[in-house]
């Protein structure tokens, strides 16, 4: 018998799975949600939540012995990344042969670690990599929907024209210009009013201190601050911290019933449960859910799911590289870690690529104009169930990679020859790397949206069982992508409710 049952579980706390939390509480539906990683509301020692880039300590990654900074070297020195001791920490690299993703992991899931951009597709793009999706509502409901609870808001245009924190930018715009490219402007859900008061001195910065990717301490509306406090507030929604769902099986009552590992600081297993419920959400992002599915799929507890579950998954065309500007072409040694300008050439049919322009706050002038750039990759992978180490591997190939670098490698070239500039070939690793074409901050499908599951996240074979995360996403979606994972999971609570739910 399962030691707790309850109307719906949820499984993870990122996006998808905030959503489904939300919804369902407020529907009434008492629900319990699992989250593999920690609930980041207490102080360390130094009186702060996070640690920051510059600063790295434990609290920085998800139980390893050394920081692994998307960034690797800095004039060909390892300067970046530190010894730290094993620890729950809250981002993720998990590696792939050839590809590794970057997650967060705790309440919030990528919430706590990215980097605010909230920003809505291409409504054709949208409508190309989603064909049996309704567009209108998706523009007219669900991504308004999304974004007022995200919390979504811009910079003031005339402080970023004036402010010393985001000269990394304006540069970055000039020399795109010159080239004839088109920049845009990208929301966040970052606080630009907070952002402000850091920089006139009245409020503890965080932004404008470096922090980021290992969390911020003040100014981001993380999840935990949006939709989970809100789905906390319905009464009806526990979060369960540091249980990480392993198997999924159905009863023949059609009850699901979740193996589960409580784990400790050290990552030992203290406790196996085993959780009953009648929906189950799956929100565990594309790698977490891919591997849940495969998994019960390889292991015949839910035999019934089709082949496409773990297909269609993309790294949506990812590819970080560095220029080298002239040396009275400076970017600031003050530079706020969150990204407001991308340059948009995603109308160019010949070669689409949206490239956001990222800080590389340092705390010293570096002359580095830094991108991560998104290209229309059409390179798709499969997960697969290994036995031996119980895991999903990852089929991405560098070949696949490949593909990212030359599409970023034509936009950057016209921004080189432009404005009589070179790449930069100290930033990653190894020598004379210029592409960091070997990781993801946005792994995207697994279990993707009308294949794996119906057109609303049903997955199919099964009923009750639901896809809310980034896995339904088909490997690439032109932008950032938590608005459309937010409001595909609005879009998914919507139907379910109202069709699946009634007594
Ligand atoms: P996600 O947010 O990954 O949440 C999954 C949750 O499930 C996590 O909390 C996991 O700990 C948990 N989990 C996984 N497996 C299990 C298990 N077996 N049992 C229990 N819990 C589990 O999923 N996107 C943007 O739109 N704008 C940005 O600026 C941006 N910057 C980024 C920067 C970084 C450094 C990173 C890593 C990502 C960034 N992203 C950005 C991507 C974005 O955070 C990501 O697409 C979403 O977080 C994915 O949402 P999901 O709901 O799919």
């Amino acid at each position: 018998d399962a030691v707790d049952t309850s109307p719906a579980l949820v499984i993870g706390s990122g996006y998808g799975a905030a959503v489904a939390a939300l919804r369902l509480g407020q529907a009434g539906i008492r629900t319990v949600v699992l989250e593999m990683g920690r609930l980041w509301n207490t102080a360390g020692p130094d009186g702060k939540v996070f640690c920051s880039t510059r600063e790295p300590d434990s609290r920085s990654m998800w139980f390893k012995t050394r920081t692994e900074a998307p960034l690797a070297t800095f004039l060909w020195l390892d300067v970046v990344n530190r010894d730290i001791s094993p620890y729950p920490g809250v981002l993720d690299r998990v590696r792939y042969g050839d590809m590794s993703v970057f997650l967060g992991c705790g309440v919030g899931g990528g919430s706590l670690v990215n980097g605010s951009m909230a920003v809505t597709p291409l409504q054709s793009y949208f409508a190309e990599q989603f064909p049996t999706v309704d567009t209108a509502e998706m523009y007219g409901t669900y991504f308004p929907r999304a974004r007022a609870m995200l919390g979504v808001n811009t910079v003031d245009p005339a402080w970023f024209e004036s402010t010393e924190w985001y000269r990394f930018s304006r540069v970055s715009r000039a020399h795109a210009q010159k080239a004839g490219l088109k920049t845009t402007f990208v929301p966040s859900v970052y606080d630009f009013g907070y952002m402000q008061r850091e920089a006139a001195g009245t409020a503890t910065k965080s932004a404008l201190a470096g922090e980021v990717i290992y969390g911020n301490n003040h100014g981001k509306k993380s999840l935990d601050k949006t939709y989970l406090a809100a789905a906390l507030g319905t009464g009806n929604v526990t979060i369960h911290t540091m249980e990480r769902a392993r198997g999924i099986r159905r009863e023949n009552d059609g009850t699901y019933v979740v193996t589960v590992d409580r784990v400790d600081e050290t990552n030992t297993v203290v406790e196996t449960k085993e959780y009953g419920c009648t929906y189950l959400f799956l929100g565990a992002g594309s790698v977490g859910t891919s591997e849940l599915l495969v998994r019960a799929r390889a292991k015949g507890t839910l035999p019934a799911l089709n082949a496409s579950v773990g297909a269609g998954w993309g790294t949506n065309g990812n590819v970080m590289l560095g220029r080298a500007n002239h040396l009275w072409d400076t970017v600031g040694a003050n530079q706020s870690t969150m990204p407001v300008l991308g340059i948009d050439d995603w109308a160019n049919t010949a070669n689409p690529v949206f490239a956001e322009i990222a800080p590389l706050p340092t705390g010293l002038e570096h002359w580095v104009s830094l991108y991560l750039a998104l290209t229309k990759n059409p390179e798709r992978a499969s997960f697969t169930y290994d036995a031996a180490s119980d895991s999903a591997k990852l089929g991405w190939s560098a070949a696949q990679s490949a593909v990212s670098v030359s599409m970023a490698k034509k936009l950057f070239d016209r921004i080189n020859a432009a404005n009589h500039t070179i790449y930069r070939y100290d930033l990653f690793g190894s020598s004379n790397k210029v592409f960091a074409d070997d990781f993801t901050y946005h792994p995207l499908g697994g279990c993707v949206l009308g294949k794996a599951t119906d057109d609303y996240g049903r997955v199919k074979g099964y009923s009750k069982l639901y896809v809310t995360d980034g896995s339904l996403v088909p490997g690439s979606i032109g932008v950032n992508p938590f608005v459309t994972i937010t409001a595909l999971a609005e879009r998914t609570m919507a139907r379910v409710l109202a069709e699946d739910t009634a007594p």
